[in-house]
């Protein structure tokens, strides 16, 4: 299999190399973002929007799922947030004319990032596969009313409801979200895929199991109040860059920083804070000690510091161990096994680096470790979330200030499209609820998730595919496997703001169908609408757009789930449809009756700032799982083994990337400009491997099935990442993903160890 650069695409791949950047942000970031947004939205529009992002009264940024502070700067927004606001915003438009002179042939050979610069999609459109010659199909408009026909007649042509997929990407508001699982529910299914499955599935699998629920257990005053904060996997200074001012407050409050890392990351080691004159000009030091880790080795790292904490005089916290947990002594017998050796051959580092760690470890009354994908990528990510769980629970750091759990969402809403029921494999209790406040009997077997999609539609057992926002074509592992499997099914629709992969490579029918960014102002027969948010610490709070749309014929999320719903069950639903669509509150009275901890919604969600979702752990150190107490867990230590001549791939972002959305060329910390196909390796493996500096070569996977995946014409760029690593970026590199390739338990694709070879790029 092999993912070529795609021909006929006007946008040049050629990498240029400079020295990596020592510090984030600065001036230079502020320079880019206006730049960016200026290009996009012009001068009015940039103004009008950027200072209305992260405003108590303005939308929430679809940028990351940092939490906004309570004291708002009247500029409350990034470099990485400001581009996601303008390529939302922008002025350039898709028109019918745009498809009349693109056919799908010729969609199918640009580059994600010429299909995004195209600018916002106005109207719905069609696509017949076969309806005219191969290479001449097209995209033709049509009205909304005919599009609703078809995914009706198509849903209602299945065998069975679980023939039927309805994906959710992560910007998707509580609102839309809890429509589309009912309808999804009321239609007979739970096929419930999310962006979450490739992304936090494995921090929700181990929190769920060991502190009784799915998400963080800090708010952004813990952070500031911290004594110790590890930032293990996870690139703040592109991906959360809001994280770095909490990185920075809780500094100059006493805090240490250790950082979990195979590369250094010019956020983590310095901050030049643009919104004080005096972090523009020095900036802040972040990292007190950085771990360069090998792929892959944190498990091992997190056992070994817990076997040392047990071996430490007076290190445990007796109290919260004995009172809150469950699990100690089987956890305290594995904890003693771990080996030295063995830990520093899966971390590759030193036992005096450890020691220092464990240092700052005991030193530390108060200890949050915050991580991202660094961490849930790998086969044995829920394993290792769990280790650092029980690092947390030795010395009783967690459900007290300044201490817990901080997985770091991505999307913007993904932590609260789950919270509405976004789930493939809900709990009981949920749908008790669902039943008991609609009158319809929810299906109870499990649904698919992302992976287990595909396999249905390769396998012939899926045939509609619809998607609520995100590139599933793009973002899922193994290309060439999904897109064979998306071009088998019978329709695939889409409900997008831009352009992306996944309009290019349909199943026999396809719709795209325009939508309302959270920019836009969104306007029923009620009036002025509003929707609502959860940020990765549970706080949540409403969003409200002020552009004018990018045309008059986008529908709102919520409208379309609600047409989709009149159009496919009509009088046979139990459920009074229509009236979501008139007034979102009356969405949000249904959630409060439905989801815990949102009762008085709309009263609750009218202060200024919004409301926190209660947790169990924080708020009163009590542990909803199986046995009502935090469990300690044993599992056995697991790291990559490496052939010889091969380097363990991490998939990962680039400066001017948001997912498959690609703002740029450039990647300015990493010292990368002008190409995205690039692999960094360290120059030690370099050399043993005759990869010189500036050569090309094709990455192949390798993978039990034999199958050889392979990705051309990739700079080789020598970078100081750990030993036996290598980095490249995503989505460029999906196809060299195995899609069995995945987490135990979460079925996350492992997309950070990905085990390549390297061949010389011929040609
Ligand atoms: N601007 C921007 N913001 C974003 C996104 C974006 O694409 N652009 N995406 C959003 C989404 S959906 C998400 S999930 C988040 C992603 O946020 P991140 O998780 O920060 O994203 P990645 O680029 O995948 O970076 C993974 C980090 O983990 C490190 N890493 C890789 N393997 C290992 C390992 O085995 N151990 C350790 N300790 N570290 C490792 C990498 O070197 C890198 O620093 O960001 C969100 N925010
Ligand atoms: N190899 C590899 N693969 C990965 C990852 C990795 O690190 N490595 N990361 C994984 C992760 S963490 C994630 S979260 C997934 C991301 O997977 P997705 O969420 O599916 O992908 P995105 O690229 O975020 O989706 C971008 C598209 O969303 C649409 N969109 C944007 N805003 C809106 C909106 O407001 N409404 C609607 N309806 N549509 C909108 C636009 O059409 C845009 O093209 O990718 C995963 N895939
Ligand atoms: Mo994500």
């Amino acid at each position: 299999m092999v993912s070529k650069p795609p021909a006929g695409d006007p946008v040049q791949d050629a990498p240029q190399v400079a020295a990596p950047k020592h510090a984030a942000a600065g001036l230079p970031a502020i320079g880019h973002t206006l730049l960016m947004a200026q290009q996009q939205m012009g001068l009015r529009r940039t103004a009008q929007t950027l200072l209305k992002v992260n405003q108590k009264d303005g939308f929430d940024c679809p940028g990351c799922a940092w939490p906004e502070g309570d004291k708002r700067h009247t500029a409350e927004f990034c470099e990485n947030g400001a581009k996601a606001v303008a390529e939302e915003a922008t002025l350039r438009r898709v028109t019918p004319d745009f498809f009349a002179a693109h056919p799908l042939a010729d969609l199918a050979t640009r580059s994600g990032y010429w299909l995004g610069q195209q600018g916002r999609i106005t109207q719905p459109m069609l696509l017949e596969r076969g309806a005219l010659p191969e290479g001449a199909e097209k995209y033709q408009a049509i009205s909304w009313e005919r599009a609703f026909e078809i995914i009706a007649e198509e849903l209602n042509a299945l065998g069975s409801p679980d023939e039927a997929l309805f994906y959710t990407s992560g910007r998707t508001s509580n609102e839309a979200a809890f429509l589309l699982q009912l309808f999804a529910r009321e239609f007979g299914t739970n096929n419930l895929p999310d962006c979450s499955n490739m992304c936090h599935e494995s921090s929700g699998s181990a929190l769920t199991e060991t502190i009784g629920i799915g998400k963080g257990s800090v708010s952004l005053e813990d952070l500031h109040q911290a004594d110790l904060i590890v930032v293990a996997g996870q690139n703040p200074g592109t991906n959360h860059p809001r994280m770095l001012s909490a990185l920075e407050k809780a500094k100059a409050a006493g805090a240490k920083i250790i950082s979990v890392n195979p590369l250094p990351e010019a956020g983590l080691e310095k901050f030049k804070n643009p919104q004080t004159p005096q972090g523009m000009i020095k900036g802040a030091a972040l990292t007190d000690l950085f771990l360069q880790i090998r792929i892959g080795g944190d498990q091992a790292l997190f056992r070994l510091l817990n076997k040392l904490i047990l071996e430490t005089e007076g290190a445990v916290d007796e109290l919260f161990v004995r009172e809150h947990t469950h699990g100690y002594e089987e956890f305290k017998a594995a904890a003693q096994e771990a080996d030295w050796d063995e830990t520093l051959a899966a971390t590759g580092l030193s036992r005096t680096e450890i020691e220092r760690a464990l240092a700052m470890v005991l030193a530390s009354k108060r200890t949050i470790v915050c991580w991202a994908m660094g961490l849930t990528q790998h086969k044995h990510a829920v394993p290792t979330i769990r280790e650092v769980v029980n690092f947390l629970l030795l010395r009783g750091n967690i459900g007290r200030t300044g201490a817990g759990v901080c997985p770091v969402r991505g999307h913007s809403n993904v932590q609260g499209d789950r919270t509405m029921g976004i789930f493939e494999r809900p709990a009981p209790a949920f749908l008790d609820a669902l039943e008991k406040e609609f009158g319809f009997a929810p299906p109870r077997h499990h649904g698919y998730d992302v992976v287990r999609s595909i396999e249905a539609l390769r396998d012939g057992k899926a045939k509609v595919f619809f998607a609520m926002g995100g590139n599933f074509v793009g973002a899922t592992p193994d290309t060439e496997v999904t897109e064979a499997a998306m071009r088998q099914a019978s329709l695939t629709v889409h409900v997008s703001t831009k352009l992306n992969r996944s309009h290019a490579v349909t199943g026999r029918r396809a719709l795209i169908l325009p939508t309302l960014g959270r920019t836009d102002k969104d306007v029923q027969k009620s009036g002025k609408q509003f929707v609502t948010v959860e940020d990765s610490m549970g706080m949540v709070h409403a969003s409200r757009g002020n552009l004018t749309p990018a045309g008059p014929r986008l529908l709102s999320e919520p409208a379309i789930v609600v047409r989709m719903a009149q159009a496919t069950l009509g009088t046979k639903s139990a459920v009074d449809w229509a009236e979501f669509e008139k007034d979102y509150a009356t969405i949000r009275d249904r959630i409060a009756r439905v989801v815990p901890g949102f009762e008085d919604f709309n009263k609750k969600v009218a202060h200024p700032g919004g409301f926190q979702l209660p947790h169990g752990p924080r708020d009163e150190r009590r542990f909803p799982t199986a046995t009502g107490k935090a469990n300690f867990t044993a599992a056995p230590v697991e790291f990559p083994a490496l052939p010889e001549g091969r380097l363990l791939l991490q998939t990962l972002r680039s400066h001017d990337q948001y997912n498959t959305t690609i703002y740029g060329l450039d990647d300015r910390y990493r010292g990368i400009k002008g190409g995205r196909r690039i692999v960094m390796v360290n120059p030690e493996d370099a050399r043993e491997l005759g990869l010189a500096d500036g050569s090309y070569t094709d990455l192949v996977s390798e993978w039990k099935d034999g199958v050889e995946r392979r990705a051309p014409g990739f700079r080789v760029v020598h970078y100081p990442t750990a030993r036996g690593c290598a980095a490249a970026y995503y989505p460029e590199t999906n196809v060299l993903v195995p899609l069995g390739s995945t987490a135990d338990i979460s079925n996350t694709p492992a997309s950070k160890s990905v085990v390549v070879r390297f061949e010389r790029t011929q040609e």
